[in-house]
């Protein structure tokens, strides 16, 4: 079955956020941002501003009628700027005007005088500093201090990655309605429809019943709109609030950039031990995590790194320890992967590190030390259906790794100013919200009294197919066909306290639930088909020829038994709750059971240099992955696909640059580049590993969401690798992305050093 939504997009009828039509007496939101990084606000003068023609209102600080407050795991996030500005682009002010032309128009009349503050843009230096948004944190597992004497190898070294901008192509916006007795209805492109509901109702002094939030889709969220839609929705519902008209905030492309926080960069140490035979003895990392200007979720990505600092090894002694340290960045946020793929840097690097100054292929260490079943993670959590091993030697014989190698080898004897590289990259993912009480979803299904059923969950549709697998869990689980099913929008007022769709278990858990509801109609349809059709209740199912599919079609037994309980007064609404099981988790020790199944998986990357140039292609990326019983082959594949890119385009050609004073220099589209078609992969092969799934997966289903990203962490080796063939003995820092430009500079680092001067200042 396809996705349900593409040829709607195509055509142009999905209706987006700046899609719905305008309702009369609307009013347009501009944000008055700081123009400083960091300092004290000495004035805010919007005299002049109010004074331009079509502005209605200017909302500051003193306007909020409840809490300036947006943070989430620490309160440390005002909605609009009061007394000091901590980041470039932070909201100081909200301009409402009858046009959209009139409210960006004002803005320039409005003065905001700051009295500049020492602007911190290192993380290195902010914890130095003694400028942590929370406590370190260490995961620990055996004693990696006493290990090291016993290793026959130990190297160590510094690896750094960079941001990444989220582009969804969809901007940030709002839009947001007065409602009778005082409250507000907000059309929100957010990921997080709780959250918006949440703080808008802190925000505005009023209690969350007064605050409905509606989504119908995103044109793209990537971890972007999980808590970073909140202040558009809080804005545009203040406006609504204050002004008792309609108010729409949509962000454009270059302020979305400049205001909104981005995937963490890290720069973060090693150690790593190895015995004579390559086994890994102990690791070691220190991850310095560049915040931004508040917490947002930076915490909670930073425990994410700890709990995958050793991607899919198994490595008996390990110390992980991670900053978080405050800049004066936009504050960072979720991005895909959730600051697994910044642990993940870390520790191939540590193994490439290893590989290099012994001589031997990285792909050897990692193969040795992949994990196996029962293995510990270093939070105690046992492997349960590892499938490390089978998705390496999987890949390895089904593209044939020692022939790649071969190639590889060849291609590089044969050509001067032409390398090929070679990496492999396997991948361990936990599925879960860290934060056990997270987890937990809920589903509403009304079927009604024609046969068609309407299913709402707390899962927001972003473009990764989640409405289709929803709609396919219910039919299934229901017995008849997807066509009888409309998923509904997201919406606070029928699906109550949800979780924003992240942490790649939004099918799961809103999926569980809508088969737990779907289960309990069923079974109420099946007790009354038994006594209609005189049949045992025990044993029977929907699908049952006998009961559903007796007169073709089957579809006609399912009207007359929905009908049948209509007029028995028989309930065709049900409402659902899911909490994954077993979970839990002691944030003081770092141990638990935190996760309800782990993903794997293996990709083969292969890569040629232009050595004149620095140029590259990406020439094939070929994954063998593990997706369970896989519910929807067509939406699994593109999530792979995409994933994949994504963290290749992160690796490789996505470099945020900002300068000393906080300022984003790769402010749009023509100094901030993403993979198009000419970059991606010519090949992406995307193997489905025979796996029988887990039964916390939807269905066995496994999730695909943020995994796939890490693939791309592989192209980072394999350019490397290529470099490496070019100039074997010179030691190259492990610093992503390997922009062309970069990969210039590996190859000839005795070029003048006004050349290398070009490199990111604050990453
Ligand atoms: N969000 C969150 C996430 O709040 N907790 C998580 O563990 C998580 N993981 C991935 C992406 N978003
Ligand atoms: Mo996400 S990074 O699962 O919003």
């Amino acid at each position: 079955m396809n996705h349900l939504d593409p040829a709607r997009h195509v055509r142009g009828e999905s209706q987006y956020l700046d899609d719905i039509p305008v309702q009369h007496g609307t009013l347009y939101a501009a944000v008055v941002e700081s123009a400083v990084a960091h300092g004290q606000l000495l004035r805010l003068d919007v005299a002049a501003a109010l004074e331009q023609p079509g502005v209605v209102h200017i909302l500051t600080a003193q306007d909020i009628p409840g809490e300036n407050q947006i943070g989430g795991i620490v309160p440390d996030e005002p909605l609009l700027a009061e007394g000091h500005v901590h980041f470039r682009g932070q909201p100081v002010a909200l301009v409402l005007a009858e046009s959209e032309h009139a409210a960006q128009a004002a803005l320039r009349h409005v003065r905001v005088e700051v009295a500049p503050l020492p602007v911190l843009v290192d993380p290195r230096q902010a914890a130095a500093q003694g400028e942590l948004i929370v406590p370190p944190r260490t995961f620990r597992l055996g004693d990696a201090e006493a290990a090291w004497a016993g290793c026959a190898h130990v190297f160590e070294g510094v690896a750094e990655s960079g941001g990444q901008e989220h582009l969804y192509i969809e901007t940030q916006g709002a839009y947001a309605f007065p409602t009778e007795m005082g409250g507000v209805r907000i059309i929100s492109s957010t990921q997080g429809p709780t959250a918006v509901q949440r703080h808008t109702a802190r925000v505005l002094g009023v209690g969350m019943h007064q605050v409905e939030v509606d989504v119908t889709r995103l044109g793209g969220g990537f971890g972007g709109k999980e808590d970073q839609a909140t202040p558009w929705g809080a804005l545009a519902a203040l406006g609504a609030f204050v002004a008792r008209r309609p108010v729409k905030l949509v962000l454009d492309r270059m302020a979305d950039m400049r205001m909104t926080g981005k995937r963490h960069p890290y720069s973060s140490d090693f150690k790593i031990g190895l015995d004579e035979n390559l086994t890994i003895v102990a690791y070691e990392a220190t991850f310095f995590q560049n915040a931004g200007a508040a917490a947002d979720l930076s915490p909670a990505v930073l425990e994410r790194t700890l709990f995958h600092a050793t991607n899919t090894y198994f490595i008996p002694n390990v110390t992980a320890t991670a900053y978080s340290c405050r800049t004066n960045l936009p504050p960072n946020t979720a991005f895909r992967g959730f600051g697994v793929p910044q642990g993940m840097f870390v520790i191939e690097s540590a193994i490439a590190c290893a590989a290099e100054r012994l001589g031997v292929a990285a792909s050897e260490i990692q193969r040795r030390n992949l994990l196996r079943e029962g293995d510990l993670f270093p939070y105690r959590q046992p492997t349960e259906g590892c499938h490390a091993e089978q998705a390496w030697d999987t890949a390895a014989a089904l593209y044939d790794l020692p022939g790649l190698r071969r190639e590889v080898e060849e291609f590089n004897a044969a050509h001067r100013l032409q390398k090929k590289g070679l990496a492999v990259m396997p991948i361990c993912f936990g599925i879960s919200f860290t934060k056990t009480a997270m987890n937990q979803a809920r589903a509403l299904v009304h079927i009604y009294t024609d046969g068609s059923v309407g299913v709402s969950t707390g899962a927001v549709e972003m473009g990764q197919g989640v409405n289709t697998k929803i709609a396919q869990v219910a039919a299934r689980t229901l017995g008849i066909s997807v066509g009888r099913i409309k998923v509904e929008s997201t919406n606070t007022t029928r699906v109550a306290n949800t979780s924003p769709s992240a942490a790649s278990a939004t099918a799961d858990l809103n999926g569980k639930a809508t088969e737990l509801a779907c289960r309990a109609l069923r079974e109420r349809l099946l007790r009354l088909a038994a006594t209609e059709l005189q049949l045992d209740y025990e044993g029977l199912h929907i699908e049952d020829e006998q009961v559903l599919a007796a007169g073709k079609p089957a579809d006609t037994n399912w009207e007359k038994l929905v009908s049948a309980a209509y007029w028995q007064r028989i309930s065709l609404s049900e409402n659902a709750h899911y909490a994954t099981p077993d979970l839990h988790f002691n944030p003081e020790t770092n141990q638990g059971y935190p996760f309800a199944y782990h993903v794997y998986g293996t990709a083969l990357t292969t890569v040629r240099v232009d050595c004149l140039r620095g140029t590259y292609e990406v020439e094939a990326v070929r994954i063998a992955h593990d997706f369970g019983q896989s519910l929807n082959p067509a939406v699994d594949r593109g999530q792979i696909e995409g994933g994949a890119v994504q963290g290749i385009g992160w690796m490789t050609l996505e470099e945020l640059v900002y300068n000393e004073e906080g300022r984003l220099l790769s402010n749009s589209l023509n100094s901030y580049k993403i993979p198009d078609l000419y970059s991606a992969p010519k090949v992406l092969d995307v193997h489905f590993l025979d796996t029988p799934g887990h039964p916390r997966a939807v269905l066995r289903s496994k999730a695909v969401g943020e995994p796939p990203l890490m693939y791309g962490i592989g192209t980072y080796f394999a350019l490397r690798d290529a470099i490496r063939a070019f100039r074997p003995d010179t030691p190259l820092p492990f610093s992503a992305p390997m922009t062309p430009e970069k990969v210039l500079l590996n190859l000839y680092p005795d070029a003048p050093s006004t050349l290398h001067a070009w490199t990111s200042p604050a990453q």
